[in-house]
């Protein structure tokens, strides 16, 4: 890890963070389950579902690794009440699968895959923000296994749980569908600047009846 970032000032600091969330010194590590382990041989990125020729495609490591790399800076806002400010990710922007793999005209949603089956359902507008990015480096090192090595998704207006670690895929969705947590109580959508934490403070329209 590098040193922690200097802020300039306190007001620059608090105006970064949204309600409720207080600033994490270090990075925590916070996911369901255990950390798996990297099989380059085996593992491959998918995306399928409603994609706009109907066919499927797979990327191997090597592959993935290869298509352009940007970097973002984003926050991590978790929903227990910690943030992570200014962190600088590296990967492969979801701009750039979206252009690679159109989705068809009906897609509304996407489902992100990760490992041991857990998911995270996104809009098809915060999939495609501009900053949305399939990291595979932060502050310039890899991403370490606990961490999501070789790939996590960042949405950086969004709770990090939108986020998942140890990606595998991306399905397109023609109809919205709850991923792991929001399933188990929390919000469909998870803005951190509305506090949009649990489902029961869902809107009419915010997501699929429970
Ligand atoms: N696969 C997977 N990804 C996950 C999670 C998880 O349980 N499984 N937890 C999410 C949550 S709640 C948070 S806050 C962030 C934490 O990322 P970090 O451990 O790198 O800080 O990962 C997200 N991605
Ligand atoms: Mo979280």
């Amino acid at each position: 890890m590098g040193q922690p970032v200097e802020r300039e000032s306190a007001e620059a600091r608090d105006s970064a963070l949204p309600p409720g969330q207080r600033i994490q010194r270090g990075w925590p590590v916070t996911h369901y389950g255990p950390v798996p382990k990297f099989r380059p041989e085996r593992w491959e990125f998918r995306v399928f579902g409603a994609t706009a020729d109907g066919e499927k495609r797979c990327w191997n490591h090597a592959e993935f690794t290869a298509l352009p790399y940007t970097t973002v800076v984003a926050d991590l806002h978790c929903v227990t009440k910690f943030s992570m400010l200014g962190a600088e990710w590296g990967g492969i922007l979801t701009r750039t699968i979206l252009e690679l793999v159109p989705p068809a005209e009906d897609v509304t949603h996407v489902m992100v895959w990760a490992e041991y089956g857990y998911s995270s359902n996104l809009r098809l507008s915060d999939f495609h923000a501009e900053r949305t990015m399939f990291a595979t480096h932060k502050d310039g090192e890899l991403l370490t296994a606990e961490h999501g090595f070789p790939l996590r998704l960042v949405v950086p207006h969004l709770y990090a749980w939108k986020g998942p670690k140890w990606v595998r895929g991306v399905e397109y969705m023609t109809a919205d569908r709850r991923g792991f947590w929001e399933e188990r109580g929390y919000h469909n959508i998870g803005d951190p600047w509305k506090e949009q934490r649990y489902s029961y403070q869902e809107q009419l329209g915010e997501g699929p009846e429970l």
